[in-house]
């Protein structure tokens, strides 16, 4: 059994964060195992999100229990709320060195209504986006680390790519999804070499909150049983579209992924 780590912060209300991680290691056959960064516990009369960071020590803790208890095949990490538990996360990193890092570079959830501090954003880039195996920014935070700003074409996103490169990922999938004016869902991937272009169609009012968590977590489970990143990437654009279109709502602000159908 491979055993896959997610360091993210909890999403309350089970959508996105290590819920999404760790159903999705579920339905792809992985043990998943988390640390906990920071608690989202959005606000029920309008959905704002609440954020709380945990303690670095608490993280720490969190990190020594399955680093030197069990052993990781994979680690992912997605929302990492602080500097301080990002710095942390990566002397684990260094001193652990696990075979396969897909870093989700959380900065914003749904729109730049929601970003994150600036601190946080530079060090994602100038400590974690160095550590990737596989980076898995949205087109907003594609933009942001690789100070590119807007990003509205496949062109602009092709640029980013290889600036995220340059800054030290190995291989960068940009999720452009429905958010790129083009007929169809847009994911790219560059290897270094290649660009690799993955459409879906789109999908009308998708129901899609965890989706880029969704997303990264396929990744990770796939290259722990020993796919390679394009492998890895074909099944994560295909399970992604598979969850949104059996996609539920969840209340009037949010609608998940349903991970228990997979067709
Ligand atoms: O979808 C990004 C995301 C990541 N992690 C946590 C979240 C969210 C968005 O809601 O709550 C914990």
């Amino acid at each position: 059994m491979k055993k896959v780590l997610t360091i993210a912060g909890s999403d309350t209300s089970g959508g996105a964060g290590l819920q999404a991680d760790l159903k999705t290691f579920q339905t792809h056959g992985v043990y998943g195992m988390c640390a906990i960064t920071v608690i989202v516990a959005p606000k029920p009369d309008d959905w704002g999100y609440r954020v709380f960071p945990l303690g670095l020590d608490i993280l720490c803790k969190q990190l020594e229990t399955v680093f030197e208890g069990i052993g990781v095949d994979a680690v992912k990490t997605g929302m990492l709320g602080s500097v301080e538990l990002i710095k942390l996360i990566a002397e684990y990193l260094d001193k652990h060195s696990p075979k396969y890092v897909v870093v989700d570079p959380v900065l914003a959830c749904k729109g730049p209504g929601q970003v994150m501090n600036t601190e946080v954003a530079d060090a994602l880039r100038d400590v974690m986006v160095q550590r990737a195996y596989v980076l898995t920014p949205n087109l907003l935070e594609a933009g942001i680390l690789s100070g590119l700003g807007n990003l509205e074409t496949v062109d602009d996103v092709k640029k980013a790519a290889m600036k995220l490169r340059e800054l030290g990922a190995k291989h960068v999938v940009i999720k452009g999804g429905s958010r790129l004016p083009t007929q169809v869902a847009t994911d790219i991937y560059y290897d270094g070499e290649q660009f690799h272009i993955f459409t879906t169609d789109k999908i009308e009012k998708p129901y899609s909150h965890g989706a880029g968590c969704t997303f990264a977590a396929t990744i990770t489970a796939e290259l722990a049983k020993g796919a390679t990143v394009l492998d890895a990437v074909k099944k994560a654009n295909a399970f992604v579209n598979s969850g949104i279109k059996n996609g539920f709502k969840l209340n009037e602000f949010r609608g998940c992924l349903d991970y228990t159908k997979f067709n």
